[in-house]
């Protein structure tokens, strides 16, 4: 593979003039898109990424996060030269570094990537250069780890280097309109520092860019997230007591919505992505006694695909003759990730049970499951549950799917069927947060 993909012959000819003023190491579901999006303010950038099949299918014009205005931006950006791919940095004016932070199995960050990144920019650094972490890390990573690394060039932070810490937050499925226009949190390791990636950010952001030090900015990233994530754990939560008291969740959510400062989120499966189920567990490393409704938080969304098991065993007993049907294998609607999927480890839980699983989903890919079309899973199933909202669930007609299907039990683990219409088609539904799952038959 050549060291710099997206050339043809005659920028390869071009290629000693070619210098990008930026430089994005980790090219994943943040850093692709913060790349395409410099380029297209004219702005050159190498795009930087180890894993070399990556590279390859972005030259080839293929791209992971099944977003089309994504792949069209990052096919005009390399065309006009503007992007260019690598295994290597090179020097350049502003690093971005955007790679993956994972927890370890002890739930602690894992920061390996984000260190190799920094270390892999050290030798390109000549004065004025500006280095920006975009990556989620606990508070102090900015300033105790990559400064530290970078300390190694003899260039003085603040005076001849600037370092930031500048948190993504863009939502997966809408990823380049929000990092154009949501605000950024820009947190400086020196005042100037923030005033450099400031005015690099505004170059191509359209929303509000607020500085700040770079442990609030740390923090602020991880009160995001912890705060989704806190809040569906207290929307499963009430869903869990609903089925209990044998009240509907979402008529009763419906209800408490109508209140002008109260929005209960949604109840669902868990809680998957890169994201929420991850960065919480920063704000609790070495904080184990103070951040406990996080942790809390954490255990409840964990426990909501085995409590969708519970439900399934309900309805089809310790055996079933048949297959269980997952009807979306995604992370959550209209995205291609599967990460951390709530329907991988429910899939997961139900063959150690010795069931047979089958699934479908009209955008994942790489699931791991050996995915089927709808209508060959349905035709196979003995209970169908409905894991993911895609639209293309929301407008099944239930008596058109009976036709396909032998199955007569549903489970919709995110209230989103109109019970009454698939009732009247035969089935049997279970909606999650809405049924008493072991005492359906008790009075009130
Ligand atoms: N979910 C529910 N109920 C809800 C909302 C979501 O069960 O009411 C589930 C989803 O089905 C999914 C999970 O939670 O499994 C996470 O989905 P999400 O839409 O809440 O979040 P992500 O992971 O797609 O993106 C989040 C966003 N952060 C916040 O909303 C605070 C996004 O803005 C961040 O940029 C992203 O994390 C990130 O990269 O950190």
């Amino acid at each position: 593979m050549s060291a710099l993909l997206g050339e043809g012959p005659a920028q390869r000819a071009k290629h000693e003039e070619w210098h990008p003023e930026v430089c994005v190491i980790g090219l994943g579901y943040i850093g692709l898109p913060t790349a395409t999006l410099i380029a297209s303010a004219s702005i050159p950038v190498l795009g930087v990424d180890i894993n070399e099949a990556l590279l390859d299918r972005l030259a080839r014009g293929e791209q992971d996060q099944g977003e089309q205005e994504l792949a069209e931006l990052v096919h005009q950006a390399l065309r006009k030269d503007l992007l260019r791919l690598s295994l290597q940095p090179q020097p350049a004016q502003t690093f971005i570094i955007a790679v993956q932070t994972p927890i370890t199995q002890a739930r602690n960050a894992d920061l390996r990537y984000v260190r190799r990144a920094t270390e892999s920019i050290v030798p390109h650094l000549h004065p004025g250069v500006l280095v920006v972490l975009e990556s989620t890390v606990p508070v102090e990573t900015t300033r105790g780890l990559v400064c530290a690394v970078l300390a190694r060039s003899g260039l003085e932070i603040g005076k001849e280097l600037f370092v930031a810490y500048c948190p993504e937050r863009a939502m997966p499925g809408h990823l380049l309109y929000e990092l154009r226009y949501n605000a950024r949190i820009i947190g400086g390791v020196t005042e100037a520092c923030a005033a450099h990636a400031a005015a690099f950010y505004r170059r191509f952001v359209r929303g509000e860019v607020v500085t700040t030090r770079s442990e609030t900015a740390e923090m602020a990233k991880l009160m995001e997230n912890a705060f989704r994530d806190v809040n569906i754990a207290f929307a499963n939560e009430l869903a869990l007591l609903a089925e209990a008291k044998g009240v509907d969740f979402w008529e009763a959510r419906d209800l408490a919505n109508r209140h002008p400062r109260v929005n209960v989120h949604a109840a669902g499966p868990g809680v998957g992505g890169h994201c929420i189920p991850v960065d919480p567990w920063f704000l609790v490393e070495g904080h184990e006694s103070l951040a406990r409704v996080i942790s809390t938080a954490r255990l409840v969304n964990d426990h909501m695909p085995r409590h969708v098991l519970g439900l399934i065993r309900t309805r089809v007993g310790e055996r079933c003759h048949g297959a269980v049907a997952l009807l979306g294998v995604t992370y959550k609607k209209d995205t291609p990730d599967t990460r951390e999927s709530p329907s991988l480890r429910l899939a997961q839980m139900l063959r150690e049970l010795g069931y047979q699983v089958i699934a479908t989903d009209p955008l994942a890919r790489d699931s791991g499951l050996g995915l089927l079309p709808l209508e060959q899973t349905l035709a196979a199933a003995t209970i169908i549950v409905l894991m993911v909202d895609h639209d293309t669930y929301l407008q099944m007609v239930p008596e058109e799917i009976a036709r396909g299907t032998r199955a007569r039990e549903i489970i919709d683990t995110r209230g989103c069927l109109d019970r009454e219409a698939w009732a009247r088609a035969g089935f049997h539904v279970t909606t999650l947060g809405a049924t008493r799952p072991r005492h359906e038959h008790a009075t009130p």
